[in-house]
């Protein structure tokens, strides 16, 4: 009867241990204005936003990066690992930008006119 008393005891102790054991990684569940980083990506490499958003860039990788419009439009300071930038766009258009530290480290935000307030996606 012991070996019962104890095989419930391991089992409870593993799935407790299972329930706790949720390691995410943090590519799924990023703000929709939001871009995270890799060591050599920006993740998602292209977004789109409606204009007037504020685009923040993070770096959740363990290398520095920077985030630099192509038509010098924005240009972050170098970004160490945790560290944001962020940028307001106000005019529709297709802005591409990149990691001047990394070559071909690149992405795309593109901005539709918006227009409503009331954050539906209005066509
Ligand atoms: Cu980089």
């Amino acid at each position: 009867m012991k070996n019962i008393l104890w095989m419930t005891v391991i089992m409870t102790v593993i799935m407790i241990a299972c329930d706790t054991d949720d390691n995410d990684t943090d590519t799924e569940q990023r703000p929709a204005n939001e871009v995270g980083m890799t060591a050599a990506s920006f993740v998602p490499a292209d977004l789109t936003v409606t204009a007037g958003t504020t685009v923040r860039w993070v770096n959740t990788s363990n290398v520095a990066h920077n985030v630099v419009s192509e038509t010098g439009l924005f240009t972050s300071e170098i970004l160490n690992p945790g560290q944001a930038y962020t940028f307001t766009f106000d005019v529709a258009g297709i802005y591409d930008y990149e990691c001047t530290i990394h070559p071909g480290m690149t992405g795309t935000i593109t901005v539709q006119s918006g227009g409503n307030s009331n954050g539906s996606d209005g066509y």
